[in-house]
């Protein structure tokens, strides 16, 4: 069948903008085509775009027989363009339908589709994912992105409120920032360069010029393992602050969290309806937890962690179910932090260093940062890093750089708690995990 063109015709109303008050204008719609039904003396269908949905009716004995054959030819997903009358109806949904005068179709989609985004045909999550841009039309994926592009947009508009600036750092880099992490290597002309694991030691430098900055960026960290809240490529808010410490920047993330969870509760109660998701918006100060009350907390509950190891997910998720909401995790051991992670000035076995959980997620981790070469020099050996490796960026402590700290925020992982999804890749348009390169 021949397609038609979309030639000068322009969507004049979204479907929601079609309302009984309208009755007798002509529109354009525009959008995709859900259910096609005769029923005897009328054929309609069900057009849906991003505002929502309207009912297309047609009696067969008021209309050419041309639009007619169209509404025959329909299958459900194809993207057609209306003109018609606004009616009243009573009997079709919200009370009003367009009736057709002409019908484009734009394209036509080909039957059986591999899943069906109405969600009548359940499928596994594997299945949604190989046919990702058909699952992203359906009513509960596109709640999870509008509550994402919520809580992007609260995340800056909160940053720039407490006067960092947005900055771009680099995603091919020459060395790893993140000890427990692996890189993934890439090839760079005739170098081995690699795929940034965090923007780490472009933020802390940066302090030194504009001192307080903002990145919302990818980071890539080639995990091996299949987890529900690990991805090989995740989104990080990232910031760093100047003449800052731990405590300062942890208060900075705690107004950011209840930001962003009474701006999605306010602007997104239709999304946060669809997904059935009761969002609590947590209440300041979060509990601060040591390392060692988390461990005792932990070891009274039955999971034992030796000292100095970091949370396994079994004591994450214990302690996710004891102390639940957000809560600060502080006063890290010095050996499973980072080496540019400044040490407890009156214990220097801890860090000055803390992680942000919402129930059993680790949601963001950060804290003050060395910022004197011999202090970064000495931790990068203890960790078995050379600095000469480092040499670029140890150059930088040599002018003064300012004391700071900082944290980074999984953007996907705050999505997860946003909207309650169970699994991060519900939360990524297009994921990237051990098995998944494509779509
Ligand atoms: P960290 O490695 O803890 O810290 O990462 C910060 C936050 O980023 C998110 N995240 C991930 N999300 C999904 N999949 C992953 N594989 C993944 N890895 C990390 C988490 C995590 O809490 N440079 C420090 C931050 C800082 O100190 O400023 C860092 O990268 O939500």
């Amino acid at each position: 069948m021949k397609l038609d063109e979309l030639g000068n015709w322009r969507r004049t109303h979204l479907s929601n903008e079609a309302t009984p008050k309208l009755a007798g204008a002509e529109v354009v719609v525009m959008g995709r085509v859900g259910d096609v039904r005769d029923l005897g003396g009328i054929k309609f269908f069900i057009l849906s775009d991003i505002s929502g949905s309207i009912q297309v009716t047609a009696p067969k004995a008021k209309t050419d027989k041309k639009v007619l054959g169209k509404i025959d030819s329909l299958t459900q997903e194809s993207t057609v363009a209306v003109k018609g009358k606004v009616v009243a109806a009573e009997q079709a949904p919200r009370g009003v339908e367009v009736v057709p005068s002409e019908i484009r179709i734009l394209n036509l989609a080909i039957t059986p589709l591999p899943l069906d985004p109405r969600g009548r045909v359940k499928a596994n999550l594997d299945t949604r994912l190989d046919a990702r841009a058909l699952d992203l039309r359906r009513s509960e994926s596109l709640a999870i992105f509008k509550i994402r592009h919520q809580a992007i947009q609260s995340v800056r508009n909160h940053l720039i409120s407490e006067g960092l600036i947005e900055v771009n750092t680099p995603k091919i880099v020459a060395t790893a920032t993140e000890s427990g992490a692996a890189l993934f290597p890439i090839s760079y002309f005739e170098r081995e360069a690699f795929l940034s694991q965090s923007p780490q030691l472009y933020k802390e430098v940066l302090t030194g010029c504009f001192e307080r900055v903002f990145e919302v960026g990818p980071i890539y960290r080639a995990e091996e393992h299949d987890t529900p809240r690990h991805l090989n490529e995740a989104i990080s808010i990232d910031i760093e602050v100047a003449y800052a410490t731990a405590e300062d920047v942890t208060k900075i993330l705690e107004d950011l969290i209840v930001k962003v969870f009474s701006q999605v509760k306010r602007t997104c109660a239709k999304e946060l309806k669809v997904l059935e998701r009761k969002l609590e918006v947590p209440r300041k100060p979060f509990p601060r937890i040591t390392y060692d009350e988390a461990l005792k907390k932990l070891e009274q509950a039955g999971v034992k962690v030796p000292w100095g190891e970091d949370l396994p997910t079994p004591a994450e998720r214990k302690l996710g179910e004891l102390v639940g909401g957000a809560y600060f995790v502080i006063d890290w051991p010095m050996a499973i932090k980072p080496f540019y992670t400044m040490p407890k000035r009156d214990d220097p076995k801890l860090a000055d260093a803390f992680d942000l959980m919402y129930g059993e997620i680790e949601l963001a981790s950060g804290g003050t940062r060395v910022h004197q070469e011999t202090l970064l020099v000495k931790q990068l050996k203890q960790k078995g890093l050379n600095p000469q490796s480092f040499e670029s960026h140890l150059q930088n402590f040599r002018t003064g750089l300012p004391p700071h700290a900082g944290w980074g925020l999984g953007l996907d992982r705050l999505t997860m708690v946003l909207t309650g999804a169970e699994n991060i890749r519900e939360c990524v348009l297009f994921p990237r995990d051990r098995k998944r390169l494509t779509p």
